[in-house]
């Protein structure tokens, strides 16, 4: 039994990898500043795990949550593409300023493993795909430098102080959990929600757009290899987290369409300014230094998801 701490404990990605270790029977502590978390998503677990509201920037709060625990697995973002054009001031604190402190810390608290929530944003609009890690960072947005920013002090810390270090480039994780009512929420989740309340849909551009959507089980599955992994095969090196297929907008609506029993047509809209126009990774790297697999499909991960958002609306007691 290891004991970790969560960063971002209460989001989508936070509240699941809390979740898996509680099952396992580790010892879970958590921080969060709920600015995009929510406590709902931690409800039945809390008291089973050392849950702090506390905000990365505040370096002694990080300090205190990194006493004792093995291994740190660094959620905490907020995240989106356009919340960062709207203002990169706030996107740089979050993302880069507060990791650097969960750094410090880690590392004077003799943490074995940070595992960091990078992005698959920070290949950019590259054309060549799939997207391998040792191809050349181009990041649009900045959240995508932020990103990429973080992921380079991750790096960093493992060459100058010997912390070890795990990037994860994330592809656009979906699942249970995933906020779906803000304009800055994932596409799924957001369409997810749209189609069940029979709202119609917006596609940004013409919805020939495609991503990697990676359901949550794989992302969690990748942040447990990445702390048990040898440190020869991945300190200080990053590794993309995602399913090695890519399916377009439109193809998402039409899945939707048919899981939702939504019956009216989708509308288009204006590209997003700072997005990427396809996105595809190659999981060569993970599978071979993490041992890493693709647990579960994109079909069978969009059919768990609308079966969960289902649930969220049954009225109590039904
Ligand atoms: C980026 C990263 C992802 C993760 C995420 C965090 C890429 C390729 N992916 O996701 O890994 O870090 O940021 O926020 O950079 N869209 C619509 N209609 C809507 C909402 C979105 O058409 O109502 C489009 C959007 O314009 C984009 C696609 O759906 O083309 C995906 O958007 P998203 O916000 O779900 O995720 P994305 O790709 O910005």
């Amino acid at each position: 039994m290891a004991k970790y701490l969560v960063t971002g404990a209460a989001g989508f990605i936070g509240s699941s990898l809390v979740r898996a270790l509680l099952e396992r029977g580790d010892e879970v502590r958590g921080v969060d500043n709920f600015s995009t978390g929510r406590r709902e998503n931690l409800t039945e677990v809390f008291g089973r795990m050392d849950f702090r509201e506390a905000d990365i920037l505040d370096l002694k709060a990080m300090q205190k949550a990194c006493a004792g625990v093995d291994y740190v697995l660094h959620q905490a973002a907020i995240p989106s593409v356009p919340k960062s054009v709207l203002d990169p001031r706030g996107s740089n604190r979050a993302n880069v300023d507060g990791t650097v402190n969960v750094l410090v810390a880690a590392r004077d608290a003799k943490v074995k493993r940070v595992v960091y929530a990078a992005s698959s944003s920070a290949y950019g609009d590259t054309p060549t795909l799939p997207k391998h890690e040792a191809m050349m960072p181009n990041p649009i947005s900045p959240y995508a430098v932020a990103k990429l920013a973080s992921e380079l002090y991750m790096v960093s810390f493992y060459r100058c102080y010997g912390l070890e270090t795990v990037s994860l480039r994330y592809f656009n994780i979906f699942g249970p959990r995933q906020d779906p009512s803000s304009p800055y929420s994932g596409v799924l989740a957001k369409f997810s929600l749209q189609m069940l309340v029979g709202e119609q849909p917006t596609i940004f551009g013409d919805g020939e757009t495609s991503r990697d959507f990676t359901y949550i089980d794989n992302a969690v599955s990748a942040n447990l290899l990445a702390c048990s992994a040898p440190g020869a095969e991945c300190a200080g090196r990053v590794f993309n987290c995602a399913t090695g297929r890519r399916i377009t907008l439109n193809e998402t609506f039409d899945a939707l369409k048919k899981l939702t029993g939504y019956k009216g047509a989708v509308k288009y809209g204006p590209e997003r300014s700072g997005d990427i126009k396809h996105s595809l990774a190659d999981i060569t790297q993970s599978q071979k230094h993490l041992g890493y697999k693709v647990l579960v499909d994109f079909e069978d991960g969009l059919r768990r998801t609308v079966e969960w958002y289902k649930s969220q609306r049954q009225p109590v007691g039904a």
